[in-house]
């Protein structure tokens, strides 16, 4: 499983994978960090699809066409404002299952995530990774397709935390 995982530091909105994860709000309509670059980068016809798309709960995910982006897909995930109860993970591990399901369902073999609700929502990242790669090593463990799935962190401290969780992992395995 953990084969079909990589890293990649920058801009999600520069890579050519299938879907693009856009860490959005429940509105759907637009905001700022990740969600501004998407908008931004996509161009006019996003905002106006995701009008039509009656918003989104927490936890879950709306999968749109990516149009000016190199990706074909963008799908809006609606990850938790942290608040330390224990919603949070769950709601956090479904944005990364429902984003993982549109996938599946919509015959995109590579995905890309940013960090959810890890900037403004404040969810802390130590924490936040553990979750993300618990949900894609159990979603791809137990389904075909995606074939290859990307974390894409903007920051390098960030982009350096998930090379130690995921390198904690590959040793775990080989034990
Ligand atoms: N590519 C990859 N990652 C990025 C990019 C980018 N272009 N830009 C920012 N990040 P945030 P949230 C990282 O705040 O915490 C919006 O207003 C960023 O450094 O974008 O889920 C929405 O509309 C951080 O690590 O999303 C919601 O209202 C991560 O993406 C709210 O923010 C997520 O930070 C969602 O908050």
């Amino acid at each position: 499983m953990l084969d079909k995982i990589e890293l990649y530091q920058g801009d999600i909105t520069r890579l050519g994978v299938d879907a693009i994860v856009n860490a959005a709000n429940r509105s759907l309509l637009g905001g700022g960090g990740v969600d501004g670059a998407i908008h931004r980068a996509a161009g006019p016809e996003l905002l106006q699809e995701c009008r039509t798309l009656g918003g989104c709960e927490t936890g879950s995910a709306k999968i749109t066409k990516a149009y000016r982006l190199p990706a074909r897909f963008v799908i809006h995930a609606v990850g938790p404002i942290y608040s330390g109860s224990p919603q949070d993970p769950l709601r956090l591990a479904g944005c990364y299952r429902t984003s993982l399901r549109l996938a599946l369902e919509n015959d995109v073999a590579s995905i890309a995530f940013p960090a959810i609700s890890c900037g403004v929502y404040g969810y802390p990242i130590a924490d936040a990774v553990q979750v993300a790669l618990d949900a894609t090593v159990e979603f791809l463990a137990t389904h075909d397709a995606p074939a290859r799935v990307v974390f894409a962190l903007f920051s390098h401290q960030f982009f350096t935390l998930y090379q130690r969780a995921l390198a904690v992992r590959e040793e775990g395995r080989r034990k």
